[in-house]
Parts: C-alpha cells; structure tokens; sequence
C-alpha cells in the first residue's frame, strides 16, 4: 500500500480497542501485512478474530516485536508517546503516526474541521455535522466521538467534522486540519500529560501545520502564542445567533458550542446564511448519550446520568445547570487536576449531600473538606452511591451523577458506566412501579 509516497508491506498497529481495529481491518484490507501489540489481554473474540485474518500479535506487553520489520507504526490514542518501545522505534528512524495522521494521508481530497477542547468537543461535533447535512453537504462526523477515522477513509465523504482529543494532538506529526477550533481549555488529563503546560500545548498543536489558507477558531477567553499560527484566526464568540425561543432556551455553554459549530461550518461554506439554519432541528446534538442525560424519575426525585463528566470543569456546567436542591454523585479514576473549582462551586450551590466513590474519591473529599462543606459520604461503587442518593433524596430534589472524573477504575468508558447507571435506574423504577 502507498501511503505518502512511501510503499508500506509491513505494519505495526499499537491498542488493540476501537481504533486499533479500525486501523489494523483498514491495513489489512489494503493488502499490509499487521502486526498487533496490546499491553493488555485481548478477548478471545478479538484472538479470533485476528487469527482468522493470520493477523500476528502479542499481548501483555509492547515487546521489541511491535518494531520487527516494521516500516510504519501507527498508535491509538491510548499509547503515551514517550513509551520505552516508541523511544526505541524514533531512535532506528522507523515512521510512526496517530490515527489522525493515517486518515490524513489516505483521505487527502477530504476537507478537515477539526474541534478540540476540554468540554463540548461531541456536541459542537455533532452541531457542525448537521448544519453542513442541512446544507445539503456530505458531511460526517468521526474521532474521539467514537467512530475512529480511518473507518471512513474507504469513502470519505466532502467533509468530515472531526472530535479530537489531546491524546490523539499529541502523538501527530502530518495531521492538517482546514478548519480547526479550540473550545475552551479546564484542567484535565494531567496524568497523560504531565503538567497543565504539556496539555495546553497538544491542545494548541491543533494548529501546528496549518497554513495560511486555512482558519483557525478560537474563543477570545484563550490567549494565543503570539505568532505561532500560520491560519487566519477567528473569534466563535463574534458569531451572531439568530434571535429565537429555541437559542433563549439554550444554557450558555451549549450557546458557545453552537456558535463554534457555525463558525466551522461557516469556515468550509462561506455563504452559509445563519438565518436559514434549521435550529430545532438541531435539538438532539444537544442531547448526546451521558451528557445530562435525563432519567426516569424516582419517587419524584428527578435523575440527571452525565457520565460523559470526566473532568471537574464539565461537572462544574452540571451542577450550575441544576435549580433546587441536588445530590451531587462524583468519582471515579483521578487524572491529576484538583477539584478546588468544583468544591467552591459545591458549597455556593444547594448541594445537600456529595457522594463519592472509586479512587478518586478521597481527594475528592479532601478538596471539599478544604473548602468547610462537610455533608459528603463515601462509598466503593455506583450501586451503593446511588442507594445512598435515593435515602437522602426527597420529592422535588434532583440526584446528579456526574462524576468529574474517568470511568476507568471501575469501568472500560464513560458508556459503560453511563449505561451501568442507567440499568441501576431502571431496575429502581421497575420496583417502584411493581411495588404501587
Ligand atoms: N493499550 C495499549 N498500550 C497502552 C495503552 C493502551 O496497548 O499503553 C491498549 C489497551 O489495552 C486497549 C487499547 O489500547 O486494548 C485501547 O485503545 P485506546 O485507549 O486508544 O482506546 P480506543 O478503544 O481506541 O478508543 C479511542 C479513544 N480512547 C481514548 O482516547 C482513551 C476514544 O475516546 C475514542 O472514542 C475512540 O478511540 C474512537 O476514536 C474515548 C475517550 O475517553 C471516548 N477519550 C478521551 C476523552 O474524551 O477525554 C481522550
């Protein structure tokens, strides 16, 4: 397979999870011959599965063998840059690209709209995607939105709106994006990072190799490198919404992603007229899976699932989103940033009680001790953070989960353990029902 002037025979695909299918099945297809390397156990049907293709792998580990022969090593979002085996492979000059750089070169007629930022990535994503789609455009949306790139790439569509997440920025080095937007920028992943500095800069990455055709969009809260970027830059705050009940009912930040939406769109589709825009039709990429997902309610206690929270910025949106008395659920895998913001905003908030479970949950508790709110509980797993949450709730008061952290103690993703919460619900509404 020719990828940028180079023939590949022979790759090697690192993460064996939704993208390192992806890449391996489109590699495969194309005639490569693929190596896998997980550092986990892979699932007998994913051992199968590529046994069946006499696609080669090991588990357990990155062993020297991921470099065997290779000529190209492509990474899924997951491997950190800075592994051992990578050092390795940039000291024998073997090439190695991110998925995003692989979809890149094997789609270079697709033009790219590519959305970072610490919260509203899904949304403003999925906004983009449908505004283009009303405009009679083949627009599709892929990336850290769970549809990994490269699985496009056999036929690409115009335009691709593309989530990505600074995992995948830091480890690029081809990606060009024509149309790149950088929401807003909270505290998160510092433990793949390393320091708020090394996340700020893969999230400014995003306009590294832009030229000057390109756009650049940006919210006027985020201060710019002076000179560092080579696109013309543009402000989403400047973008006038059209006057309307249903922008009203939009809660602020929801109103910053639509206004960034129609600046990428307005980016690949100049003449994109605002006022033709079919707003409520536009209702459900505001209502993505896990993000302020409304549950059935409990004995008339409203339920909020927001697993899609996996930092202290989005649950800080959650909760002030929330009238009346709340029951705040947080927890899960810490990833280095603190909660100060958060327990501020807990203890100005009509917060009754703040559950929390998994690891994150004594830090948790500690920031919230510093700031004197003392109603907090805590607790090993959902099941017993939500039992705890149903006994303090009382008619009218809304139980929260939004955990501000990531799911990965306990769960493989923020789905998984959404839906988890989600079952929990629906068996508690099934007895409630059962019991009238
Ligand atoms: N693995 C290794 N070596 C390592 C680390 C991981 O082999 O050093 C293996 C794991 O054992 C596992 C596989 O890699 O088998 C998992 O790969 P991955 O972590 O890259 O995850 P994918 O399943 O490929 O999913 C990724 C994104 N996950 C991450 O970035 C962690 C998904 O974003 C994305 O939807 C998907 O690609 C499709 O593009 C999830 C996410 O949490 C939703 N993203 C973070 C976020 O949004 O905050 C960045």
């Amino acid at each position: 397979m020719r990828i940028a002037e180079q023939e590949v025979h022979y790759a090697t695909v690192m993460g064996y999870g939704r993208t390192g299918r992806a890449l391996a099945t489109y590699l495969h297809a194309h005639g490569v011959d693929v190596f896998v390397s997980d550092s986990s156990t892979l699932s007998t049907e994913d051992e199968h599965s590529l046994a069946k293709r006499k696609i080669a792998y090991e588990q357990g580990g990155h062993t020297l063998r991921t470099l065997e022969g290779a000529e190209l090593i492509v990474l899924s979002p997951g491997i950190r840059p800075d592994l051992p085996v990578l050092q390795e492979a940039r000291a024998r000059s073997l090439q190695v690209l991110s998925g995003l750089d692989l979809g890149y070169l094997v789609a270079l007629h697709t033009q790219i709209i590519a959305i970072t930022g610490t919260n509203g990535k899904s949304t403003t994503v999925k906004l983009a995607e449908a505004i283009l789609q009303q405009s009679g455009v083949d627009a599709r949306a892929a990336g850290n939105i769970g549809l990994p790139y490269i699985t496009l790439a056999e036929h690409p569509p115009s335009i691709v709106v593309l989530e990505v997440s600074s995992f995948q920025l830091e480890q690029s080095t081809l990606f060009r994006p024509h149309v790149a937007c950088l929401l807003n920028i909270a505290p998160d992943h510092l433990d793949r990072h390393g320091s708020m500095d090394r996340y700020v800069a893969s999230k400014l990455s995003i306009f590294d190799r832009q030229e000057s055709a390109d756009l650049a969009i940006v919210s006027r809260d985020i201060s710019l490198p002076r000179g560092s970027i080579a696109a013309k830059i543009s402000y989403f705050d400047d973008v006038l919404l059209p006057k309307s009940a249903f922008v009203d009912s939009l809660l602020s930040h929801n109103r910053a992603n639509l206004r960034a939406a129609i600046a990428c769109c307005k980016g690949v589709l100049p003449d994109l007229d605002v006022s033709r825009i079919d707003l409520p039709a536009l209702e459900d990429a505001f209502h993505l899976p896990y993000r302020m997902q409304e549950e059935p309610s409990l004995g008339g206690v409203r339920v909020i699932n927001d697993s899609k929270s996996t930092n202290a910025a989005s649950a800080i949106t959650a909760v002030e989103s929330v009238n009346g008395s709340c029951i705040l659920i947080l927890g899960g895998r810490h990833k280095g940033a603190g909660y100060d913001d958060l327990a501020h905003v807990v203890v100005q908030r009509d917060v009754k009680r703040v559950i929390l479970f998994g690891e994150g949950a004594p830090l948790l508790h500690s920031s919230l001790r510093d700031v004197g709110y003392a109603r907090t509980t805590l607790c090993f797993d959902l099941d017993h953070a939500l039992k705890l949450a149903l006994q303090e709730a009382q008619e009218g008061d809304t139980i929260l989960f939004s955990p501000a952290c990531s799911s990965y103690d306990q769960y493989s993703n923020y789905v998984e353990r959404g839906e988890y919460f989600s079952r929990l619900i629906r068996s508690y509404s099934r007895q409630e029902s059962s019991n009238k």
